[in-house]
């Protein structure tokens, strides 16, 4: 086994726990690296064995799934803040992909195959719409989609599959294009500034304009059948309100801790030209990629996922999401965006204009 696999193993794995203790990104033990390799972190402990033989009898499945057109599969739903982190990354790192353009509903369905199928598509551990961890208040016993985490997380997106490995989630996808975010930032980024970022944008969508929330879908007409059969059968609006966490109470809040948040990220950059890792730097790093990405939705900075969504224009948005927007387009921080979003982001399959060594040195 490879050293580069050992980089991907991630704690949590409760093989490599019981096989000797690898709750670090180090594989403490040779047999759990060899049998599993850091992927068992999503796998209900009884049924490993059964996902082993699922994975050997849909071997054709998986021949028919894995990349062939380009390098690489981005699997998503193209508007997803977390998926653009993943889609601004493998461009960076001038990879050429296929992207995997799911609806909300038939994205769950199609992640969680990818996910079960490709060795390293369970090795996850960063968060998921519905993670306990999100909650103001533990879930409801009627709530049942809220009690299955573990398997939640299954669904997950983005995820990236190559030939012979899965990046798992958009963390990973930082790490492959060259860039890195500290421990700290990421797990405010990954816990806070996103899911509240994605409560307050559906909250104020769901109140005020339905026909955008199909529009930044941004799937095929076919995929947007699925999507309204999915809505009509299991009333997904309603299960997201639940698993996100929506209340007026809790968007409030959501609206306070991101001014907070672009505050903080306001004073550092009085000190420092980026966020760099999230320390502050004198280059565009990891940090300055997925706070920009991940405030999106509240700024629509120019080439905000570079073509592959059908991104609003600023008046067809919720009258809220209009008024967050000219407050924190004025912050230090919002322009620290805008201006990220021009000068680095390259279109997908940016092969040319910037390479790593140039936005390293920048
Ligand atoms: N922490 C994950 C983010 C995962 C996440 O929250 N993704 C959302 C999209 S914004 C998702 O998977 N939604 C589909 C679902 O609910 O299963 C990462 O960094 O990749």
């Amino acid at each position: 086994m490879s050293t580069d696999r050992y980089r991907d193993l991630r704690p949590g794995c409760w093989l490599c726990t019981a096989l000797g203790g690898a709750t670090t990104r180090t594989p403490a033990d040779p047999l759990c690296a060899k049998l599993c390799g850091g992927d068992m972190t999503l796998t209900p402990e009884p049924l490993a064995p059964l996902l082993w033989l699922l994975r050997l009898l849909l071997t054709p499945l998986r021949r028919l799934l894995r990349p062939c057109v380009h390098q690489c599969v981005l699997v998503g739903l193209p508007y997803s803040h977390f998926v653009e982190i993943a889609r601004w990354s493998l461009a960076l790192s001038g990879r050429r992909f296929t992207e995997v353009k799911m609806p909300i509903g038939p994205a769950v369905v199609v992640a969680a195959v990818y996910r079960l199928l490709f060795r390293g598509g369970l090795s996850s551990s960063s968060s998921f719409p519905g993670d306990p961890d999100l909650l103001s208040k533990p879930a409801r016993r009627r709530d049942f989609v809220l009690h299955f985490g573990g398997l939640r997380r299954l669904s997950s997106v983005p995820l990236i599959v190559f030939e012979d490995r899965v990046i798992p989630d958009s963390w990973s996808a930082i790490t492959f294009a060259g860039l890195a975010v500290d421990a700290e930032t990421m797990v405010r980024l990954d816990k806070v500034v996103g899911p509240r970022v994605r409560q307050l944008a559906y909250f104020y969508i769901f109140e005020e304009n339905m026909e955008l929330y199909e529009k930044v879908q941004s799937c095929s007409p076919m995929m947007m059948r699925l999507f309204r059969l999915n809505e009509w059968l299991f009333d997904t609006t309603k299960l997201m309100r639940r698993m996100m966490d929506m209340s007026n109470e809790t968007v409030k809040a959501a609206e306070d801790v991101i001014f907070a948040e672009f505050d903080r990220v306001g004073s550092l950059l009085e000190r420092h030209a980026y966020l760099g890792d999230g320390t502050g730097g004198d280059a565009f790093g990891g940090a300055d990629l997925a706070f920009s990405a991940l405030v999106g939705w509240l700024l629509l900075p120019p080439n905000f996922h570079a073509g592959a969504v059908n991104v609003p224009e600023v008046d067809e948005m919720p009258s809220n999401c209009q008024r967050l927007l000219r407050q924190l387009r004025d912050t230090r921080a919002g322009k620290h965006v805008v201006h990220c979003y021009q000068k680095y982001r390259v279109p997908a399959h940016g092969f040319g204009e910037l390479r790593p060594e140039d936005y390293r040195s920048t």
